[in-house]
């Protein structure tokens, strides 16, 4: 079993992050994981404090001449914005008066955070719930990316819509489909993805949104959009019927929903196959070659809970930022008093770091499941499982049912 932890304010000294029960001998190098991080960072439409933060890692444990040694992985990202917060984020009594925070912003955790913990200032919310802390698990998450890269299974994102702007050729169509030119793999339409700033794969659609995220900062307002996150490579077998709590699509929906901002997750063709005829729904099974195949792919690479070795394609909403500059309304707790609510610094948009997110939220599902089912306490051993479940398998298939 895989384990994550993160720990860390988004104004604080750093963050860290702990990640348990990867097998040996893995391959990684420092520089992967940075790549990662900078790559988590870019997008059009963020705010200040990304010009002020280069985010990368110290490696604290568990990695020893680029390779993992199966002992728990440690890693720091230090915030370089923190020097700035040293009297905010004292750890020592507040008795230098820092200031309150005492009116909450619609749509963050800081009303439900100071109800639940019993704080009287809105800081303590803000500093965890805050999406900063996204950084510790993308980094932690790079090590699930790597595992998967030894089976050929790669992982990577786009930007399907921001501010209801879509593209006019759809790619993700093209996936359930089965239209997907050969040789595309996510990894692929990831590199296409990053040469846009805001990560959509058409130049027209990009000029659009472009336009759109001026238009809402200068009324003072903010955007949301889709991501879309496909998985290639993905063997099948992953997950399963005997049991709710093991089903594939269910760990993605759950991992996906604790991303920060995200109102919405569907795997395949999700909620348009709920308006359709079955038979527009489901994906036939062919003989194509002496092989077992399928014409497309709606179920998103996933049938009773089981990876059915097509891409693996999830959906998902984020809202707009809840930081407003032309705020809405709410109550100052302190007088309780109707006003607007705290400006604050913020991003504009943050879809496009989200689908990078998103990456890492599928590429800790998958490596979590392929290690479910195939073990392994060095990466050698995980391969040799892996190898002698997946070779010949059309094969024991047709032998069985003769
Ligand atoms: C965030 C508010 C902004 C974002 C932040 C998430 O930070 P700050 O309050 O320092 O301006 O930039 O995102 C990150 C710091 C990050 O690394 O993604 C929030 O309230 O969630």
């Amino acid at each position: 079993m895989i384990r994550i932890l993160t720990a860390g304010e988004s104004h604080g000294k750093a963050l860290s992050v702990i990640v348990e029960g990867f097998p040996s001998n893995l391959p990684i190098a420092k520089e992967f994981v940075d790549t990662q991080l900078k790559r988590r960072q870019m997008g059009y439409g963020r705010g200040g404090r990304m010009k002020i933060e280069t985010d990368r890692i110290e490696i604290n444990s568990g990695i020893r001449f680029g390779k993992t040694l199966g002992s728990p992985i440690a890693f720091n990202i230090i915030n370089s914005d923190w020097e700035n917060w040293t009297e905010i984020m004292s750890h020592s009594p507040n008795k230098k008066n820092v200031e309150k925070i005492v009116i909450p912003r619609p749509g963050h955790a800081d009303l439900t955070g100071v109800s639940k913990y019993n704080f009287d200032d809105i800081r303590n919310s803000i500093e965890r719930s805050s999406a900063r802390e996204t950084a510790a698990r993308v980094a932690g998450a790079t090590i699930a990316k790597r595992f998967l890269e030894e089976f050929g299974i790669t992982v990577g994102s786009f930007v399907e819509s921001i501010g209801n702007i879509y593209p006019q050729n759809s790619m993700l169509q093209k996936f359930y489909d089965n239209k997907v030119p050969k040789g595309l793999t996510a990894q692929k339409l990831a590199d296409r993805a990053d040469k846009s700033d805001v990560r959509v794969l058409e130049k027209d659609q990009e000029k659009k949104i472009i336009n759109k995220i001026k238009i809402a900062k200068k009324n003072g307002d903010t955007l949301g959009g889709n991501i879309v996150v496909i998985a290639t490579g993905v063997p099948v077998g992953l997950g399963t019927y005997m049991h709710f709590d093991k089903k594939l699509d269910a760990s993605i929906a759950f991992e996906f929903m604790s991303i920060n901002a995200i109102k919405g997750v569907e795997i395949g063709s999700g909620f348009k196959s709920a308006d359709l005829f079955g038979s527009r729904s489901h994906d036939e099974i062919l003989i194509k070659n002496g092989e077992l195949v399928r014409k497309s792919n709606r179920a998103g690479g996933i049938e009773g809970g089981i990876s059915t070795g097509m891409p693996v394609i999830v959906k998902a909403a984020m809202k707009p930022i809840a930081t407003l500059m032309q705020p809405i309304q709410t109550v100052n707790l302190n007088k309780m008093k109707s006003m607007k609510a705290r400006r604050e610094r913020s991003d504009f948009v943050a879809v496009p770091a989200c689908g990078v997110i998103g990456e890492a939220a599928l590429v800790w599902v998958l490596a979590k499941f392929m290690l479910d089912k195939f073990g392994g306490d060095s990466v050698e051993e995980t391969k040799s499982n892996y190898n002698s479940f997946t070779k010949g398998l059309q094969a024991r298939i047709k032998n069985n049912f003769k």
